[in-house]
């Protein structure tokens, strides 16, 4: 029998942790909302924005007082790789730019991961009050309900989630993609929240999920999730530093939307 990894806590205590640093963090962006526009930095497609890094310090301040002795990644502070021992993964605000402009498609992603696997995680999206959580070994939750993916079992009656990276390097690919993928589904969306996006899998309102150049604060809670509902997740493709290209659905239609994506739009050598 495989050895527990050391300091690897009961599931239920880390999706308590998890949940609890999730829903802090998605309440403090949202109470502070009105201080959204002070930025730190502003790109062609992206925005680094003050609140980001306060609402990581809320989340790592719930883990460390829990689990002082853990390691923390978050998209506010880097950190080393992600796919050896115990690793809390925060995403403080995911769809920044959607939080920015006041749009509600946003939300906070925790997760813990050993050794590349999430254990558990948590995603809260404040302004749609809801909070999706999931342990292994456990059914996925929407608000403390079970939830799952969707009967879809057909691509062209699917809707599939996917978005435009930050970088806008490889726009073209992208767009091509999009119009061979927009051609063979029902509908095609780009929300602005990847966390979201898999979330929406995992309870049903979308049926799959697919983008390039994400990085694994992204996907790190949401990819357990949507399995722990029922669904599928994959990573297709590693970038550098933590840069992925990821897919999830509901199971049924991985295997034709994977045949969809091939090629995968190249990811930018850049992180
Ligand atoms: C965002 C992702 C979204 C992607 C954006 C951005 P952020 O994460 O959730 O799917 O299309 O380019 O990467 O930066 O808001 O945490």
């Amino acid at each position: 029998m495989s050895r527990k990894p050391a300091l690897l806590s009961d599931p239920d205590d880390l999706l308590t942790c998890a949940e609890t640093a999730a829903r802090k963090a998605g309440a403090h962006a949202l109470h502070q909302s009105r201080r959204r526009n002070e930025v730190i930095q502003l790109s062609a497609h992206d925005v680094k924005l003050k609140l980001d890094q306060e609402c990581q310090a809320v989340a790592e301040h719930i883990i460390r007082a829990r689990f002082p002795q853990h390691r923390i990644l978050g998209e506010e502070s880097g950190g080393k790789q992600l796919d050896t021992g115990i690793v809390w993964v925060i995403d403080p605000i995911d769809g920044t730019v959607n939080y920015f402009h006041g749009l509600p498609l946003w939300c906070c992603s925790v997760a813990i991961r050993s050794d590349g696997k999430t254990v558990a995680g948590a995603v809260y999206a404040p302004v749609l009050d809801e909070c999706y959580t999931a342990r292994i070994g456990k059914p996925a939750r929407c608000n403390g309900k079970r939830m799952a993916v969707s009967a879809t079992r057909r691509i062209e009656q699917a809707i599939v989630a996917t978005g435009l990276n930050k970088q806008g390097q490889d726009s073209s690919d992208s767009m091509a993609f999009f119009r061979r993928l927009s051609t063979k589904i029902q509908r095609l969306r780009i929300m602005g929240s990847a966390a979201l996006d898999i979330c929406h899998v995992a309870c049903g309102k979308a049926d799959g999920y697919f983008e390039s150049g994400i990085y694994l604060w992204d996907i790190a809670a949401g990819s357990l999730i949507v399995e722990q509902a029922g669904g599928r997740s994959e990573i297709l493709d590693r970038g550098n530093g933590h840069r992925i290209s990821f897919m999830a659905t509901n199971g049924h239609l991985h295997d034709s939307l994977k045949e969809l994506l091939v090629p995968v739009p190249h990811m930018p050598a850049t992180s």
